[in-house]
């Protein structure tokens, strides 16, 4: 993992990502340069013809976070790096529909493997039916679908976020000393990051009697949200008496943050806050003493995908879960990190 981060590091560069998440509806780019053809049906021919290229399409949710902002910047990075690879890249806008979209046009273009990071964990039996009869496997990157739709996907690259939702609460009980009221900002609604770290967060938490979840509402995984969802909740009678935050991600975090200060409050001691992904804008708020525990979970997924794509078309056979190698970030830990955050 150390060493992955390491790779990437000297692969990133910051252009691609930004000219994708501008402009509106469903976007779709090549990322390989050299002979692929910009048209779909030339690109299949080409994948026909067997030019020894591994074609993968990869639909992305959109551009909500830092750390989604990460994941797309590895998988470019690494698409480009690797001439093995033709990558045909679709920013969804958030939406479930321009994923479904997408898929469908990678099946159409006879791709060698779908690749998706699923919105939410609902909905999406009928296309993925469509995949598995076109025999194009699927493979799902950092969010998960529901349990009974398993077999119309190969494999899962990504994080526990059961356990990472336990280790938040692990830390913020700590942070209290067993004892407090705190708020839950979730991610998006039906997301399975948001869904499972809840459940991790909440059974955890209720090992401590007396920390109590005064409110628990969605952030929808960005800052503008989270600012604005916790402003409100300040608000409320809840809001008055609270010594904790915790945040489904980090931008969600930094949002609480800036309304809590704004709220003459003093985020990081009068309000303890923890949150997850480990973007260094998170760990520098940890250095400023403005946020207490940072749960790692890893975006740069670009080298394990692509490695799974190759082996996908090699024949061989894959784990039905690739798991992400993961830590959590305190204090002096956290800035000790800090120069050498990749993301
Ligand atoms: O934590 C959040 C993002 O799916 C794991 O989505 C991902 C989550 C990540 O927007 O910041």
């Amino acid at each position: 993992m150390v060493q992955r981060k390491r790779v990437m590091g000297a692969l990133v560069t910051a252009t691609v990502f930004m000219s994708l998440v501008a402009g509106c509806g469903a976007k779709t780019t090549e990322t390989t340069s050299a002979t692929t053809a910009p048209q779909a049906t030339k690109a299949a021919e080409a994948a026909k013809a067997g030019d020894g290229k591994v074609v993968v399409g990869f639909s992305q949710i959109g551009a909500e976070s830092g750390w989604r902002g990460a994941e797309t910047q590895s998988i470019q990075d690494t698409a480009k790096a690797d001439p093995t690879i033709d990558l045909k890249f679709s920013d969804a806008q958030q939406k479930q529909e321009n994923q479904i979209k997408a898929i469908r046009s990678f099946i159409a273009q006879k791709v060698d493997v779908i690749a998706m990071a699923p919105v939410v964990e609902t909905g999406w039996e009928a296309v993925l039916k469509e995949a598995k009869d076109a025999k194009i496997p699927v493979i799902l990157v950092d969010r998960g679908i529901d349990k009974k739709n398993e077999d119309l996907y190969t494999s899962f690259i990504g994080s526990d976020f059961i356990v990472e939702g336990q280790n938040a609460a692990k830390a913020m009980a700590e942070h209290l000393g067993d004892k407090g009221n705190i708020v839950e900002l979730e991610g998006t609604v039906g997301a399975s990051a948001a869904t499972d770290r809840k459940k991790g967060f909440d059974d955890e938490i209720k090992k401590h009697p007396n920390i109590k979840i005064v409110k628990s509402q969605s952030g929808d995984f960005n800052r503008a949200t989270g600012k604005q969802v916790m402003e409100a909740i300040l608000k409320s009678p809840e809001g008055k008496d609270i010594q904790g935050v915790y945040a489904h991600n980090d931008d969600m975090a930094l949002g609480a943050i800036q309304a809590i200060e704004e709220a003459g409050k003093k985020p990081g001691s009068d309000v303890k806050i923890v949150s997850i992904d480990g973007i260094k804008e998170a760990f520098e708020a940890v250095k400023a003493g403005k946020l207490n525990t940072v749960v790692e979970c890893n975006p740069l997924l670009g080298p394990q995908l692509f490695q799974a794509a190759k082996d996908l078309k090699a024949g061989k056979q894959l784990p039905k879960w690739i798991k992400s190698n993961e830590d959590v970030f305190t204090g002096q830990k956290a800035i000790d990190a800090l120069p050498n955050r990749k993301y």
